[in-house]
Protein backbone atom coordinates (compact mmCIF):
# COMPACT_ATOMS: atom_id res chain seq x y z
CA UNK A 1 0.00 0.00 0.00
CA UNK A 2 2.91 2.40 0.69
CA UNK A 3 3.96 1.89 -2.83
CA UNK A 4 0.03 3.27 -3.87
CA UNK A 5 0.47 6.03 -1.52
CA UNK A 6 3.49 7.35 -2.82
CA UNK A 7 2.71 7.57 -6.21
CA UNK A 8 -0.62 9.34 -5.04
CA UNK A 9 1.79 12.08 -3.72
CA UNK A 10 4.36 12.07 -6.94
CA UNK A 11 0.46 12.26 -8.96
CA UNK A 12 -0.26 15.01 -6.71
CA UNK A 13 2.58 17.37 -7.25
CA UNK A 14 2.59 16.54 -10.97
CA UNK A 15 -1.70 17.66 -10.93
CA UNK A 16 -0.83 20.53 -9.21
CA UNK A 17 1.17 21.63 -11.46
CA UNK A 18 -0.71 20.82 -14.26
CA UNK A 19 -3.50 23.19 -12.84
CA UNK A 20 -1.37 26.32 -11.91
CA UNK A 21 0.61 26.72 -15.50
CA UNK A 22 -1.86 24.89 -17.62
CA UNK A 23 -4.75 25.86 -20.18
CA UNK A 24 -8.09 26.23 -18.25
CA UNK A 25 -10.53 25.60 -20.87
CA UNK A 26 -12.52 22.93 -22.16
CA UNK A 27 -11.71 20.32 -24.90
CA UNK A 28 -13.94 19.03 -27.07
CA UNK A 29 -14.57 15.66 -25.14
CA UNK A 30 -17.77 14.46 -22.22
CA UNK A 31 -17.00 12.08 -19.67
CA UNK A 32 -18.90 8.84 -19.04
CA UNK A 33 -21.90 10.84 -17.02
CA UNK A 34 -21.83 13.03 -19.89
CA UNK A 35 -20.34 16.17 -18.11
CA UNK A 36 -18.25 18.57 -20.74
CA UNK A 37 -14.82 17.82 -19.59
CA UNK A 38 -11.66 20.62 -19.27
CA UNK A 39 -8.58 19.87 -20.74
CA UNK A 40 -7.28 19.87 -16.93
CA UNK A 41 -9.70 17.06 -16.62
CA UNK A 42 -8.27 15.19 -19.62
CA UNK A 43 -4.74 15.78 -18.27
CA UNK A 44 -5.36 14.72 -14.98
CA UNK A 45 -6.69 11.58 -15.81
CA UNK A 46 -3.51 11.03 -17.96
CA UNK A 47 -1.18 11.69 -15.48
CA UNK A 48 -2.84 9.11 -12.75
CA UNK A 49 -2.99 6.43 -15.47
CA UNK A 50 0.32 6.92 -16.31
CA UNK A 51 1.46 6.92 -12.88
CA UNK A 52 -0.26 3.69 -11.60
CA UNK A 53 1.35 2.14 -14.83
CA UNK A 54 4.28 1.18 -13.12
CA UNK A 55 2.58 -0.29 -10.11
CA UNK A 56 2.59 -3.85 -10.43
CA UNK A 57 0.70 -4.00 -7.49
CA UNK A 58 -2.38 -2.21 -9.34
CA UNK A 59 -4.63 -4.97 -11.03
CA UNK A 60 -6.90 -1.90 -13.12
CA UNK A 61 -8.29 1.35 -13.00
CA UNK A 62 -11.63 2.62 -12.95
CA UNK A 63 -11.96 6.50 -13.61
CA UNK A 64 -14.92 9.18 -13.29
CA UNK A 65 -13.77 10.62 -16.12
CA UNK A 66 -13.66 6.89 -18.60
CA UNK A 67 -15.87 4.16 -18.75
CA UNK A 68 -14.91 0.95 -18.54
CA UNK A 69 -12.53 -0.76 -16.56
CA UNK A 70 -8.34 -0.09 -17.61
CA UNK A 71 -6.77 -3.62 -16.51
CA UNK A 72 -2.77 -2.70 -15.69
CA UNK A 73 -1.59 -5.41 -13.92
CA UNK A 74 -2.86 -9.67 -14.29
CA UNK A 75 -0.98 -10.19 -11.34
CA UNK A 76 -2.04 -7.24 -9.53
CA UNK A 77 -4.16 -6.56 -6.11
CA UNK A 78 -5.79 -3.65 -6.11
CA UNK A 79 -8.54 -1.70 -7.97
CA UNK A 80 -8.45 2.00 -7.74
CA UNK A 81 -11.69 3.89 -8.48
CA UNK A 82 -10.54 7.75 -8.87
CA UNK A 83 -11.79 10.97 -9.61
CA UNK A 84 -8.63 12.67 -10.95
CA UNK A 85 -10.01 16.32 -10.69
CA UNK A 86 -13.39 16.82 -8.82
CA UNK A 87 -14.93 20.03 -8.52
CA UNK A 88 -12.58 20.69 -11.67
CA UNK A 89 -15.21 23.80 -13.00
CA UNK A 90 -13.79 25.58 -9.77
CA UNK A 91 -10.16 25.75 -11.05
CA UNK A 92 -10.65 28.86 -13.59
CA UNK A 93 -12.28 31.07 -10.28
CA UNK A 94 -9.40 29.93 -8.49
CA UNK A 95 -10.56 27.90 -5.90
CA UNK A 96 -9.69 24.35 -4.60
CA UNK A 97 -10.25 21.70 -6.27
CA UNK A 98 -9.30 17.88 -5.82
CA UNK A 99 -8.24 14.36 -6.70
CA UNK A 100 -9.90 11.65 -4.86
CA UNK A 101 -8.33 7.51 -4.79
CA UNK A 102 -10.67 4.67 -3.89
CA UNK A 103 -8.16 1.32 -3.08
CA UNK A 104 -10.75 -1.81 -3.57
CA UNK A 105 -9.66 -5.48 -2.94
CA UNK A 106 -11.41 -7.50 -5.34
CA UNK A 107 -14.78 -6.20 -6.66
CA UNK A 108 -15.04 -2.36 -6.09
CA UNK A 109 -17.97 -2.06 -3.67
CA UNK A 110 -18.25 -0.56 -0.27
CA UNK A 111 -17.21 -3.85 1.85
CA UNK A 112 -13.77 -4.24 -0.17
CA UNK A 113 -12.43 -0.84 -0.04
CA UNK A 114 -9.24 -1.25 1.94
CA UNK A 115 -7.92 2.60 1.80
CA UNK A 116 -8.86 6.13 0.50
CA UNK A 117 -7.10 9.15 0.07
CA UNK A 118 -7.66 12.53 -1.21
CA UNK A 119 -5.98 15.30 -2.85
CA UNK A 120 -6.33 18.94 -2.15
CA UNK A 121 -5.12 21.80 -4.30
CA UNK A 122 -5.67 24.77 -2.88
CA UNK A 123 -2.93 27.53 -1.44
CA UNK A 124 -0.96 24.33 -0.13
CA UNK A 125 -0.78 20.71 -1.62
CA UNK A 126 -2.84 18.67 1.29
CA UNK A 127 -3.00 15.14 1.06
CA UNK A 128 -5.72 12.60 3.36
CA UNK A 129 -4.88 9.48 3.86
CA UNK A 130 -6.89 6.52 5.53
CA UNK A 131 -6.14 2.66 6.12
CA UNK A 132 -8.49 0.51 8.29
CA UNK A 133 -5.59 0.53 10.72
CA UNK A 134 -5.65 3.71 11.86
CA UNK A 135 -7.08 7.43 11.66
CA UNK A 136 -6.54 9.22 8.65
CA UNK A 137 -3.29 10.91 8.36
CA UNK A 138 -3.47 14.72 7.21
CA UNK A 139 0.01 15.90 5.35
CA UNK A 140 0.73 18.96 3.63
CA UNK A 141 3.26 19.45 0.94
CA UNK A 142 6.33 21.86 0.90
CA UNK A 143 8.61 21.61 -1.71
CA UNK A 144 7.61 18.83 -3.27
CA UNK A 145 7.70 16.43 -0.04
CA UNK A 146 4.88 15.69 2.16
CA UNK A 147 5.14 16.43 5.71
CA UNK A 148 2.96 14.57 8.42
CA UNK A 149 0.76 16.74 10.10
CA UNK A 150 -0.70 14.18 12.14
CA UNK A 151 -3.87 12.15 12.84
CA UNK A 152 -7.28 13.28 11.86
CA UNK A 153 -10.83 12.56 14.57
CA UNK A 154 -13.99 14.08 14.27
CA UNK A 155 -15.74 15.65 17.62
CA UNK A 156 -18.93 14.53 18.32
CA UNK A 157 -20.42 17.71 17.51
CA UNK A 158 -19.54 20.65 14.93
CA UNK A 159 -20.17 23.58 13.69
CA UNK A 160 -20.31 23.43 10.09
CA UNK A 161 -23.10 23.17 7.50
CA UNK A 162 -22.50 22.36 3.87
CA UNK A 163 -25.40 21.30 2.19
CA UNK A 164 -25.32 20.87 -1.13
CA UNK A 165 -27.39 20.14 -3.98
CA UNK A 166 -30.39 22.24 -5.90
CA UNK A 167 -32.47 23.70 -3.08
CA UNK A 168 -35.80 24.31 -4.72
CA UNK A 169 -35.29 20.76 -5.02
CA UNK A 170 -34.54 19.56 -1.50
CA UNK A 171 -37.23 17.74 0.20
CA UNK A 172 -39.62 19.73 2.83
CA UNK A 173 -38.16 17.19 5.59
CA UNK A 174 -34.53 17.96 3.99
CA UNK A 175 -34.81 21.65 4.28
CA UNK A 176 -36.75 21.77 7.60
CA UNK A 177 -33.29 20.24 8.44
CA UNK A 178 -30.71 21.96 6.91
CA UNK A 179 -32.89 25.24 8.62
CA UNK A 180 -32.58 23.51 12.10
CA UNK A 181 -28.75 23.65 11.78
CA UNK A 182 -28.81 27.06 10.70
CA UNK A 183 -31.68 28.47 13.80
CA UNK A 184 -28.45 26.36 16.24
CA UNK A 185 -26.22 28.64 15.11
CA UNK A 186 -24.10 26.35 12.73
CA UNK A 187 -21.92 28.16 10.22
CA UNK A 188 -22.54 27.66 6.04
CA UNK A 189 -19.33 26.41 4.39
CA UNK A 190 -20.24 25.13 0.99
CA UNK A 191 -17.87 26.20 -2.12
CA UNK A 192 -19.24 23.63 -4.54
CA UNK A 193 -16.20 21.46 -4.44
CA UNK A 194 -16.47 18.43 -2.51
CA UNK A 195 -12.81 18.09 -1.53
CA UNK A 196 -12.29 21.38 0.54
CA UNK A 197 -15.75 20.79 1.75
CA UNK A 198 -15.04 17.80 3.51
CA UNK A 199 -11.73 18.44 3.82
CA UNK A 200 -12.60 21.18 5.89
CA UNK A 201 -15.49 19.41 8.43
CA UNK A 202 -12.62 16.89 8.65
CA UNK A 203 -9.70 19.45 9.81
CA UNK A 204 -12.19 21.72 12.10
CA UNK A 205 -13.35 18.94 13.84
CA UNK A 206 -17.07 18.50 12.58
CA UNK A 207 -20.33 19.24 10.92
CA UNK A 208 -21.92 17.65 8.41
CA UNK A 209 -22.09 17.89 4.64
CA UNK A 210 -24.78 16.39 2.71
CA UNK A 211 -25.60 15.70 -1.09
CA UNK A 212 -29.37 14.70 -0.49
CA UNK A 213 -31.75 12.94 -3.38
CA UNK A 214 -33.73 15.69 -4.72
CA UNK A 215 -36.81 15.87 -6.93
CA UNK A 216 -34.54 16.30 -10.03
CA UNK A 217 -31.97 14.04 -9.36
CA UNK A 218 -33.63 11.35 -7.04
CA UNK A 219 -30.40 9.31 -6.65
CA UNK A 220 -28.21 12.28 -5.72
CA UNK A 221 -25.18 13.51 -7.90
CA UNK A 222 -21.84 12.38 -6.56
CA UNK A 223 -20.47 9.17 -7.42
CA UNK A 224 -20.57 6.32 -5.16
CA UNK A 225 -17.11 4.33 -6.37
CA UNK A 226 -14.80 7.60 -6.57
CA UNK A 227 -16.91 10.00 -4.55
CA UNK A 228 -19.05 8.84 -1.69
CA UNK A 229 -17.48 5.44 -0.52
CA UNK A 230 -13.72 6.87 -0.41
CA UNK A 231 -14.72 9.46 1.91
CA UNK A 232 -17.63 7.87 4.05
CA UNK A 233 -14.09 5.57 5.00
CA UNK A 234 -12.13 8.80 5.70
CA UNK A 235 -15.21 10.22 8.16
CA UNK A 236 -15.64 6.66 9.75
CA UNK A 237 -12.11 6.14 10.32
CA UNK A 238 -12.22 10.10 11.79
CA UNK A 239 -14.71 8.79 14.51
CA UNK A 240 -17.93 10.12 12.20
CA UNK A 241 -20.84 8.39 10.34
CA UNK A 242 -21.40 8.54 6.85
CA UNK A 243 -24.78 7.03 5.25
CA UNK A 244 -27.50 7.92 2.90
CA UNK A 245 -31.16 8.61 2.83
CA UNK A 246 -32.68 5.40 4.23
CA UNK A 247 -29.61 5.36 7.05
CA UNK A 248 -27.63 2.88 5.33
CA UNK A 249 -23.93 2.85 5.72
CA UNK A 250 -22.07 4.16 2.76
CA UNK A 251 -19.44 1.85 2.85
CA UNK A 252 -22.37 -0.82 2.30
CA UNK A 253 -23.04 0.36 -0.50
CA UNK A 254 -22.90 -2.44 -3.97
CA UNK A 255 -23.12 -0.09 -7.45
CA UNK A 256 -24.62 -1.69 -10.02
CA UNK A 257 -22.33 -0.01 -12.78
CA UNK A 258 -19.27 1.84 -11.85
CA UNK A 259 -21.14 5.14 -12.25
CA UNK A 260 -24.00 4.85 -10.52
CA UNK A 261 -24.28 7.56 -7.73
CA UNK A 262 -26.10 7.69 -4.26
CA UNK A 263 -27.57 10.78 -1.98
CA UNK A 264 -24.99 11.30 0.88
CA UNK A 265 -24.38 12.45 4.04
CA UNK A 266 -20.64 12.87 5.80
CA UNK A 267 -20.86 13.93 9.18
CA UNK A 268 -20.09 13.70 13.52
CA UNK A 269 -22.70 12.05 15.24
CA UNK A 270 -24.44 14.48 16.63
CA UNK A 271 -25.39 15.35 13.46
CA UNK A 272 -25.89 12.51 11.73
CA UNK A 273 -27.99 11.55 14.51
CA UNK A 274 -30.36 14.64 13.88
CA UNK A 275 -30.45 13.78 10.37
CA UNK A 276 -31.95 10.54 10.73
CA UNK A 277 -34.86 11.86 12.76
CA UNK A 278 -35.22 14.59 10.43
CA UNK A 279 -35.63 11.89 7.57
CA UNK A 280 -37.90 9.52 9.98
CA UNK A 281 -35.13 6.96 10.27
CA UNK A 282 -35.22 4.63 13.01
CA UNK A 283 -32.25 4.58 14.84
P1 LIG B 1 -23.77 21.32 -6.76
C1 LIG B 1 -18.41 19.12 -8.37
O1 LIG B 1 -19.03 19.24 -9.64
C2 LIG B 1 -19.18 18.05 -7.60
O2 LIG B 1 -19.12 16.83 -8.27
C3 LIG B 1 -18.63 17.93 -6.18
O3 LIG B 1 -17.29 18.25 -6.11
C4 LIG B 1 -19.49 18.91 -5.39
O4 LIG B 1 -19.66 18.54 -4.03
C5 LIG B 1 -20.81 18.89 -6.14
O5 LIG B 1 -20.53 18.48 -7.48
C6 LIG B 1 -21.46 20.25 -6.17
O6 LIG B 1 -22.71 20.10 -6.79
O7 LIG B 1 -25.01 20.72 -7.37
O8 LIG B 1 -23.98 21.72 -5.30
O9 LIG B 1 -23.14 22.41 -7.57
Amino acid sequence: MQTIFQTIKDIAIKIDHAIKTEDLGYSDSSNASGEDQLKLDVKSDYIIEEAFKGVDIVKALISEEKEGVLELHEEGIYTICYDPLDGSSLADVNLSVGSIFGIYEGEPRGENLVASAYVVYGPRIELMLATKEEKPLHYRANEGLFNLIGEVSLNEKGKLNAPGGTQQYWSDYHKRFVESLFAEGYRLRYSGGMVPDLHQILLKGGGIFSYPGTTDVPKGKLRQLFEVIPFAFMYEQAGGQAINDKGMRLMELIPAHPHDTSPCFFGSDYEIEALKEAYGIKA
